[in-house]
């Protein structure tokens, strides 16, 4: 078996696809793409969508974090990543949507706005990085890929703003799925591996990370995605934190 993951570097559910290929064992080459530029080399590359992760396995292009854990799953089915029991599989299929749908989004443009005032930090974040050109050269050209990724993704301080303020109610949530048994357990789920790498990106941000850190929410991306790339100093103006004090 052959599979080619195509991901951005510290992309939060293309480390989800990696640590889903890890589990199962399969061997695969990662590239890594510039974020905006991904874009059309994804097309070029025959997928229909233009976001990573990307994978290509065996001749067959599957995209999205969700689709590439059930393609995952079909192709290597221990260790399983969905529960064999079916009121389990709907709990954890519903917590991975959540995951994708909601906390992805508020890990992406938290950081992506803050990278966009700060530029400095984004060389950490392409710590490790498979870009085929040397990291510091791609550094060089941050700048007006962070815009236009704060741009695309709709980063603005007011979506910012909110995002801080739906903090407490996320973590919350990660806790209580994790109290309920839905993810936390030994072997880690679909849910798990795509929770906790958002979490693992919030926590790259000095600004967050102590609200999240000490809950079982940041136990459980510690444990499950350790060596998480990035690190950003304090950044957000001090009025936007309130919510977590
Ligand atoms: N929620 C989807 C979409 C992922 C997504 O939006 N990925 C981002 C990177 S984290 C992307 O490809 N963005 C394009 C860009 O930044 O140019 C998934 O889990 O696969």
């Amino acid at each position: 078996m052959k599979a080619r993951l195509f991901t951005i570097p510290a992309s939060h559910p293309g480390w989800t696809a990696q640590l889903m290929l890890e589990r199962k064992g399969i061997p695969y080459s990662r590239t890594d793409l510039v974020a905006v530029v991904s874009k059309p080399i994804l097309r070029a590359l025959g997928f229909p969508g233009v976001t990573v992760p990307a994978l290509i396995v065996d001749g067959r292009r599957i995209q999205g974090s969700r689709a590439i854990a059930r393609e995952l799953e079909l192709i290597a089915p221990e260790p399983p990543l969905f529960p064999a029991d079916p009121a389990d599989r709907v709990r954890v299929e519903e917590a991975e949507a959540w995951g994708d749908e909601v906390l992805q989004g508020i890990a992406r443009r938290l950081v992506w706005n803050l990278l966009r005032r700060d530029r400095a930090p984004i060389v950490t974040y392409l710590t490790g990085a498979r870009l085929g050109l040397p990291v510091a050269i791609a550094a060089r050209t941050a700048a007006p890929i962070a815009a236009l990724s704060a741009h695309f993704n709709r980063a603005d301080d007011a979506h910012a703003i909110a995002d801080i303020a739906a903090l407490p109610e996320a973590i919350g949530r990660i806790d209580g799925y994790i109290e309920a048994g839905v993810i936390g357990g030994e072997t880690p789920n679909a849910a798990d591996l795509q929770i906790a790498t958002s979490v693992a990106l919030l926590m790259t941000l000095d600004d967050l990370r102590p609200f999240i850190e000490g809950r079982p929410a940041g136990a459980l991306a510690r444990r499950l995605v350790p060596g998480y790339p990035g690190h950003a100093p304090p950044g957000f103006p001090a009025a936007w934190l309130e919510p977590l004090r």
